[in-house]
């Protein structure tokens, strides 16, 4: 890098917010077509049935309608790929409508083009499906993987202790602000489509709507506007968005589409559900011996692209930053007649950090250390790094007894648990929790092309993607310190297949890491070129591979008391430390740890979707399924540290999921804590006042 940065870790404000913050930002739902029709789908009321007939007679004929479809209208439509993370032994469909069978509640059945949103929904609700009610299938493997190394079951024997764990992680309703949304003009002088789609990965949306439609990338133009909010759930293609992409090619017309929050709660895929279960051995003096964990991870009847992502990460990142060197570990994808599960914030991570947190944390009970000490004993050592793991993850870099030193400084442990003590002397319900974690950024190519005009404005288009978390601020912040240019003459632009080039998306921790790597070397490319005399206009196309994950980390610390009476519970105190590697700008650092921070908060202790016995959705709207409010975020004290990652140009580590990584098993350890003096051992999320109550009584009443 040159002499004159003074950009990159500078908490530049968000050149983004002047327009969002104002209610100027530009939604998928806010695009404007000539003359468009609008879908609206009749669902699928019970989970498993066999149609019978669809009748469309009263619709057809009802007012503003243009079009009624059913299954067999769309039955040529091909499948959507699915990330083969873990291998795949059971093909599930994509049906855009349903065929001869309903699989889920929610599922699209049938849909209605009318020339208001309005009338197509009214007139979808006369449409008459004969579904004759099938009992629900057994649940389904459909992928399925192990790991081993050593001899889990020999170090199992020599273990003087061994603890386990089962961890139940409730599911989850990503709920983005703004829903799912598709808007799509057709052309007809060229018979080609501008889709604006609220999608993190508009170049995948492309291809997968060329693949399943059968029509040529090029005749398909792929706009992200602004995105309010994703988390996972828009990382994959959705039979309501292909739907109205075929409609608008099939009718020729403008076409649109926007949920309701009702439709995101039953179809939009769902976050977390997996169940996990772990033995972790180890030696008197705390040193870990073995690991043994089975992971599974529900998906819906159809497999969006990242599916298998949270039965994958669920289980490889089990032995996290520990040095375990025998292990047993099997993950398996298990399909169900409910609605589709997806990546969800941390996507597997959160789901393996809190099995591991908890065995941890049983571990130092069972042998008297201190919490902190005993991940101290066993924490891969900063000289062992790179270290290898027995699933087979690189980790690349950094210090994680630094971040347990930090936290123990920074929060003051040692008061923390005086006062704890003290407060349970007198009776109270406290307690405090620790939780390390890991997190990989994703890996592999992004894009950027950086144009220097003659007027020496500089053009930045990258691959990847926005969705309302800062890329643009971060990489002109990027641009301006290799160029050596002011902020201001920069533009940043991502999300549209025609003017950018072609790139993976906004997800996994990798925007800075990788996209914001590819913009660092472009930018070089160019400064290289102006040093050797070439003058603008010039161009620079650079398509960057990552050496392989980052691995970003940290250690997060909560107080948590429970009220005897009532059960609720309340964090009086909460410290994270993070290493996300080169940090580009501190103020995007802290707002993406406190929002990961608030929606593990969410995971830990309220949020639940709930189906009864028969497969239908019990928490259909927001007063049935419980979002934290920002009065339920407690202050979060934030500090981190940086060792830049080997692993990309910029040194960048992930950090969009930290928060939700780390949040959730400091909250778990930190209420088991306070329940510990009555004998809990083990507790369930969402850590509701009325489960902490259970919890209680059941102690009291010595039926634990
Ligand atoms: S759950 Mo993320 O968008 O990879």
């Amino acid at each position: 890098m040159r002499d004159h940065i003074h950009h990159i870790g500078q908490g530049i404000a968000r050149r983004e917010d002047a327009v969002l913050v104002a209610g100027m930002g530009r939604y998928a739902d806010d695009i404007q077509l000539r003359d468009p029709l609008y879908v609206s789908f009749l669902r699928s009321l019970v989970p498993c049935g066999e149609i019978l007939n669809v009748e469309t007679d009263d619709a057809l004929v009802a007012d503003g309608v243009a079009a009624v479809h059913g299954g067999a209208d769309v039955t040529h439509l091909g499948p959507l790929a699915v990330n083969p993370l873990i291998p795949i032994s059971v093909q599930t469909g994509f049906p855009v409508l349903a065929q001869a069978q309903v699989q889920a509640v929610g599922q699209p059945v049938a849909a209605v083009l009318a020339n208001s949103a309005a009338r197509a929904q009214d007139a979808a609700e006369l449409i008459f499906a004969d579904i004759v009610d099938q009992p629900i299938a057994e649940p389904q493997t459909v992928a399925e993987q192990s790991w081993s190394a050593g001899d889990g079951a020999a170090a199992m024997g020599q273990a003087d202790h061994i603890v386990d764990c089962t961890i139940r992680h409730p599911r989850l309703a990503p709920s983005p602000l703004e829903p799912r949304a598709i808007a799509v003009a057709y052309h007809g002088d060229s018979d080609t489509v501008t889709v604006w789609h609220s999608t993190q990965t508009p170049h995948r949306t492309r291809s997968a709507l060329a693949d399943i439609l059968g029509v040529d990338a090029a005749r398909i133009r792929v706009i992200a506007p602004h995105v309010g909010g994703a988390f996972g759930m828009k990382a994959s293609l959705y039979p309501e968005e292909v739907f109205s992409v075929w409609a608008a090619f099939h009718h020729k017309r403008d076409m649109k589409w926007t949920a309701s929050r009702s439709e995101e709660f039953l179809s939009a895929t769902q976050g977390r559900g997996v169940t996990s279960k772990g033995r972790l051995g180890l030696r008197s003096d705390g040193v870990f011996l073995a690991l043994q964990a089975e992971v599974e991870g529900p998906v819906g009847k159809w497999l969006p692209n990242s599916a298998l992502t949270t039965a994958w990460n669920a289980a490889r990142i089990l032995p996290s930053g520990y040095n375990i060197s025998n292990l047993d570990i099997s993950t398996r994808a298990v399909a169900h007649n409910l609605a589709p599960t997806g990546i969800y914030r941390g996507a597997g991570r959160p789901e393996a950090n809190c099995l591991i947190e908890r065995l941890v944390d049983k571990a130092a009970v069972v042998t008297g250390l201190d919490p902190l000490e005993i991940r101290r004993r066993n924490l891969v050592a900063s000289t062992d790094l790179p270290y290898r793991t027995g699933t087979g993850n690189l980790l690349d870099s950094g210090d994680y007894a630094r971040a347990l030193t930090l936290l123990e400084e920074k929060a003051g442990y040692a008061a923390a648990l005086r006062d704890r003590d003290a407060r349970r002397s007198r009776g109270e319900l406290v307690g405090l929790g620790i939780g390390f974690y890991l997190e990989p950024s994703g890996s592999g190519w992004e894009t950027a092309q950086v144009t220097l005009n003659a007027d020496g404005s500089v053009l930045v288009a990258s691959g990847s993607s926005s969705q309302g978390h800062g890329r643009e601020t971060a990489f002109a912040q990027i641009a301006a310190d290799v160029l050596g240019v002011a902020m201001g003459q920069i533009t940043v632009i991502c999300g549209d297949t025609e003017t950018c080039p072609e790139g993976i998306g906004a997800l996994a921790s990798r925007s800075t890491a990788i996209g914001g790597s590819a913009v660092m070397l472009a930018c070089e490319e160019i400064k290289a070129r102006q040093d050797k005399r070439e003058t603008a206009p010039m161009s620079a196309d650079i398509r960057y591979e990552n050496k392989g994950e980052a691995w970003g980390y940290g250690a997060y610390m909560v107080v948590l008391s429970v009220d005897r009476e009532t059960g609720v519970p309340t964090i009086e105190q909460a410290v994270a430390v993070d290493d996300t590697g080169r940090i580009i700008n501190p103020v995007l650092v802290a707002g993406q740890v406190q929002g990961g921070f608030a929606q593990g908060l969410g995971e830990a202790m309220m949020e639940q979707v709930i189906y009864d016995g028969d497969g239908q959705l019990l928490t259909g709207s927001f007063m049935d399924y419980a979002l934290p409010r920002a009065s339920d975020m407690p202050h979060l004290a934030q500090h981190t540290f940086e060792t830049p990652s080997p692993m990309n140009a910029l040194g960048a580590k992930g950090v969009g999921e930290a928060g939700t990584i780390g949040a959730p098993a400091a909250i778990l350890n930190a209420a088991i804590d306070a329940l510990r003096p009555l004998g809990v051992e083990d507790l369930q999320m969402p850590l509701t006042s009325q489960a902490l109550w259970h919890a209680i009584h059941a102690a009291e009443e010595g039926t634990t």
